[in-house]
């Protein structure tokens, strides 16, 4: 909205003999308020680079879904399709929030994930060898935040501290049920996993 600072109003209207110098000193002196708390390049650049990790993180699980789903395991590829919708979720959050304060999101390409997998175990290891991955690039983005005393983005960044703990707790306690039963006689694992998801 365009605000017109009551002292710049005074320095037209005193340098001003009629309403045509009004308007060109207002035209010269006038220049928009920074908007505050404005993202800085630095943060608004490694949030986009964050939408894209949340973007491929999606497909990840959704191509392992699938994969899940063709080889006869519907509550491992429930799982899977439930993850990659929240991750879908995390990548709007991030998009709506660079651009509320005044930043630019870009939605980028994704590199195609994996088709197949060797065993539901390896995959499961892969599921947490990437929730690693994306705890680490949170954090770094609340170092860069810290960094660069952008303490808003600092206190919004902390959901997804949060989550991560969550997503990489319930990898792990997946990863462990596996490790128990091996790669066969998976049946009451398929039927089971969803139980194993936390509150969304
Ligand atoms: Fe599982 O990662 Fe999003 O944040």
């Amino acid at each position: 909205m365009l605000r017109i600072r009551r002292r710049d109003y005074q320095k037209y209207v005193n340098e001003c003999c009629c309403y045509r110098c009004f308007f060109h000193n207002f035209v010269v002196y006038y220049k928009p308020e920074k908007q505050l708390n404005m993202l800085n390049k630095k943060v608004e650049k490694i949030l986009n680079e964050q939408v894209e990790k949340e973007g491929y993180s999606s497909s990840l699980y959704l191509a392992m879904a699938s994969w899940s789903e063709v080889n006869g395991m519907a509550g491992v590829a429930g799982w899977l399709y439930a993850q990659s919708d929240e991750e879908r979720m995390h990548m709007l959050k991030i998009i709506k929030f660079i651009n509320e304060r005044g930043g630019k999101a870009v939605v980028p390409a994704f590199k195609q994930p994996g088709k197949d997998y060797p065993s539901v175990k390896k995959m499961f290891e892969e599921v947490l060898k990437h929730e690693q991955y994306i705890s680490a690039s949170i954090n770094e983005i609340v170092a860069l935040c810290m960094a660069e005393k952008d303490y808003t983005t600092h206190n919004w960044i902390q959901w997804f501290v949060s989550e991560q703990i969550e997503e990489e707790a319930n990898a792990t306690a997946i990863l462990d049920k596996l490790n128990m039963l091996g790669d066969k006689n998976l049946y009451v694992f398929d039927r089971d996993i969803m139980s194993l998801r936390g509150e969304d």
